[in-house]
């Protein structure tokens, strides 16, 4: 079966005849920006349906990630993964800040608090780690380290949407947590993101920031800089909330056909899921062992390819890997992360992706399975 082209994602959209409707209002009023009610209205309701204190509303995750580290003042060096979308160390390199790559652990692909002590130095003010995928890190070990040796936790929830464990937000562990509503996530509002934080204080210090830092007519208290969302932006963020539950169950049942068709393959393993965790299905990866399987990913994207089906290899290279950053790390120090970024490879996974596609990316992972046992059988007899 030739299919036209599958991507690896595709973004969500609210109904055009509701949409509508709050445009006609918008060209109406002509408030575009700038702490509109659509604005206002967004913020309060996503605070709600996350189950957390605030949310300050940003155009994209990058710069609520910016901001979020001049908010708490981060200076020096933070702890961070490699493993993540480049957009985590580039908010730390905008801040003039080092940062400093810690390896990931083999279970979950997010950073490993085992390694995070004998990275600090007396220049360490914060730790970065990312949800990776939406899988929760371990946010009791991380916080339990950054309370011993008093450093700031920022997590990068990107991909964390609605993720929770044990039926709290996920967002409402460290002392801030960014997210991105870019086209490409579970919840999109086309670009956008925000910042999720515990008081009203900190709220209002982030506003200043995505505001060019002024706080009346005449003051202004902070460098800030332009990072507001639009009322447009928020309308639609307000249909997307409507949908979200469809969404997700959509991608369940999407994530699960790929489990049972895949599960028995040797070699190709996926993430474990962690206990009491409501996941959003953000993604799917899957790791190619190539020493049990006689293919890798890069095989796997090739045979897709064929099928004009596009996987990705999020995340390869390391971050650590890009000329910017490489003399930060040395490969010895980040086994896993190297091993996780040469095995990975994200499956097509959005809502409106057809069962039969699934099925036929499946089908193509086993045949190449099938072929290669059969290689790597007779190997092994010719080596008896
Ligand atoms: N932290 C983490 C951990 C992140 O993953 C990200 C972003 C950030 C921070 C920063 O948040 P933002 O500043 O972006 O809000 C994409 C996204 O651009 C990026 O937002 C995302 N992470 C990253 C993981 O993926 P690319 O370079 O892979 O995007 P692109 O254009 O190749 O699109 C991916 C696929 O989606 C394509 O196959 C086409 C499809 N697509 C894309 C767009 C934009 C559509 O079907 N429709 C669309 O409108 O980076």
């Amino acid at each position: 079966m030739k299919t036209k082209n599958t991507l690896v994602t595709q973004p969500h959209m609210p109904s055009l005849s509701e949409f509508i409707p709050l445009l006609a209002d918008i060209w109406e009023n002509r408030w575009l920006t700038n702490n509109g009610k659509y604005h206002q209205e967004f913020e309060k309701r996503l605070a709600e349906f996350l189950g957390v204190p605030y949310v300050v509303l940003f155009s994209n995750g990058t710069l609520a990630l910016i901001a979020a580290l001049q908010c708490l003042r981060i200076k020096g060096e933070v702890i961070t993964t490699p493993y993540s979308f480049v957009a985590t160390t580039h908010a730390l390199s905008w801040n003039g800040i080092k940062p400093v790559f810690v390896d990931v652990d083999p279970v979950y692909g997010n950073l490993d608090p085992r390694k995070i002590e004998q990275a600090i130095t007396p220049n360490t003010t914060a730790i970065l780690p990312v949800h990776v995928y939406g899988n929760p890190c371990e946010v009791e070990a991380i916080e339990k380290i950054a309370d011993t040796y008093g450093l700031k936790v920022i997590y990068d929830a990107a991909h964390a949407f609605n993720v929770k464990k044990e039926e709290s937000s996920i967002l409402n562990f460290g002392d801030l947590s960014i997210l991105s509503f870019h086209a490409t996530k579970v919840f999109n509002t086309i670009e956008g993101g925000a910042v999720i934080c515990h008081d009203s204080k900190t709220k209002q210090r982030l506003d200043y920031l995505k505001n060019f830092g002024i706080a009346d007519e005449t003051t202004v208290v902070a460098s800030g800089i332009n990072a507001k969302m639009n009322e447009l932006q928020a309308a639609y963020g307000l249909l997307q909330l409507k949908d979200f539950d469809i969404v997700i169950e959509k991608r369940k049942a999407l994530t699960l056909q790929y489990k049972e068709g895949l599960r028995k393959l040797e070699g190709v393993n996926f993430l474990n899921e962690g206990d009491n965790v409501a996941y959003n299905y953000a993604y799917f990866p899957i790791f190619i062992d190539e020493k049990k399987c006689g293919f890798n990913r890069d095989d796997v994207m090739e045979v897709l390819k064929k099928e004009n089906i596009f996987a990705r290899r999020y995340f390869y290279p390391l971050i650590s890997e890009f000329p910017l950053y490489r003399g930060l790390a040395k490969e010895a120090e980040l086994k896993i992360a190297y091993k996780v970024s040469r095995e990975v490879i994200c499956l097509p996974l959005y809502p409106d992706l057809s069962k039969e596609i699934v099925k036929l990316i499946i089908a193509k992972i086993k045949q190449l399975h099938r072929v290669n046992s059969v290689k790597l059988m007779s190997v092994e007899e010719i080596d008896k």
